[in-house]
């Protein structure tokens, strides 16, 4: 019988490239999501394969160069970026005799750590307890002996252990719970759709700086940080316009590619502001190199939540680290705001979204169907 191995926090990453073309950006955004986490990725083990293998993803060389790798850097800890099935998990463990993450476990294990409302804390352990109960198979686990650490905080694992009826029984509690606050937040919701004010959300790719925008507008002081999903739980702040007129902006959690159903569940509050939305404030990171698939990562996404339609703006953030752009406000062929360049942190450009929301809202009283819808192709142009 194999027992899981207790889980540090130095960390061998592994990446296998699939595609045929990847930029480089994944790989820092994986670094990024295993600090983000609270691991310290020692070392990058890199592969190509056309498609995963079924008993380790990995093939047998490559396992054994992790293996020599974990040696070499005495990690713990092995992070893959990569969706592995539980059976892939467990033989890993077992080859390589340490704790082994794949990609959802890491992004859980961040949102474990950074959600602050009692609705957002119930959400990702119902993700957790969700993506654990795939993983539940009679001798693979003693977790009783674990302490924690990355991929194993939430929800009590000695329990997932025991017994699979018991992480049913957690679950039905926690939806119980979760039915009576979603009740509590549609009353509170219903209450400001009675103000009759339009619903403004802040929408992205994770670090584009919608939280920093949000503070600019608002005058709000939520936490933005350079990490992925310093953002989790959604705020919200009514918004005056430059015409006098006052609208209430949701500064929402950001997206990131391959995300996995249970967790877009878990985002469901923030979601709701968003699928609630008139209109969408589409942050762009400008100066990364893959705005253009993040930008489609984020219109599947919006897809995937029925939000597709909702008129956006797109805002190209971050110009101030771009000598070359200035900032600009452009418009479709009916003559209204479609994109705009702007610097949340130094404010250059934030007259021009001004001007774009104050149009936006006089375009509400005339019907909002009338303003700008995004087609993905748009990317293309910048
Ligand atoms: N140079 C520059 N940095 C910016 C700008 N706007 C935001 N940032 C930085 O980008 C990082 C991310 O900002 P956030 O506002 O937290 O981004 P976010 O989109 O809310 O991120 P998540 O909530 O994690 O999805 C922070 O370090 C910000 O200081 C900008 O206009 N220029
Ligand atoms: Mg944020």
């Amino acid at each position: 019988m194999f027992e899981r191995p207790q889980s540090g926090e130095l960390a061998i990453l592994v990446h296998i490239r699939l595609e045929k073309f990847e930029s480089k950006e994944i790989i820092d955004e994986f670094q990024e999501l295993a600090l983000a986490a609270g691991a310290k990725p020692m070392h990058l083990v890199t592969g190509k394969q056309q498609t995963p293998f079924a008993k380790y993803f990995v093939g047998l060389g490559k396992v054994d160069e992790i293996k020599t790798a974990l040696t070499l850097y005495q990690a713990e800890l092995v992070i893959f970026n990569h969706d592995l099935s539980p059976a892939q998990e467990r033989n890993l463990e077992k080859q390589l005799q340490c704790r082994v993450l794949g990609r959802i476990g890491l992004i859980l294990d961040i949102f474990a750590q950074r959600a602050r409302t009692f609705e957002g804390k119930l959400q990702v352990k119902l993700a957790q307890l969700h993506h654990m109960s795939t993983r539940l198979i009679r001798g693979w686990t003693h977790l009783e002996r674990q302490r924690g650490g990355i991929g194993l905080r939430g929800p009590g694992e000695t329990q997932l252990e025991s017994d699979k009826r018991l992480i049913r029984q957690q679950i039905k509690v926690i939806k119980k719970r979760l039915e009576k606050v979603k009740k509590q937040r549609a009353q509170s919701q219903r209450a400001r759709r009675k103000s009759q004010l339009p619903h403004i959300s802040l929408i992205g790719y994770t670090n584009t700086g919608k939280s920093t925008l949000f503070n600019a507008l608002t005058g709000a002081s939520v936490f933005a940080a350079n990490q992925p999903f310093a953002t989790l739980d959604p705020s919200i702040r009514s918004l005056r316009s430059l015409n006098g007129k006052t609208a209430i902006l949701a500064d929402t959690v950001g997206f990131i590619r391959q995300l996995p159903h249970d967790l877009i569940e878990a985002f469901s509050a923030t979601l709701e502001e968003t699928q609630e939305a008139d209109l969408l404030l589409h942050v762009i990171d400008i100066t990364s190199k893959d705005k253009f698939e993040r930008g489609k990562e984020v219109q599947s996404v919006l897809k995937q939540i029925q939000a597709d339609k909702i008129p956006q703006l797109l805002v190209y953030n971050k110009i101030d680290l771009l000598s070359e752009v200035s900032p600009r406000l452009e418009r479709n062929n009916a003559g209204l705001p479609s994109k705009v360049w702007i610097s949340a942190n130094t404010g250059i450009g934030l007259d021009l979204l001004q001007q774009a929301l104050s149009e936006f809202l006089v375009t509400q009283t005339i019907g909002p169907a009338q303003f700008s819808t995004l087609r993905t192709n748009e990317f293309r142009s910048f």
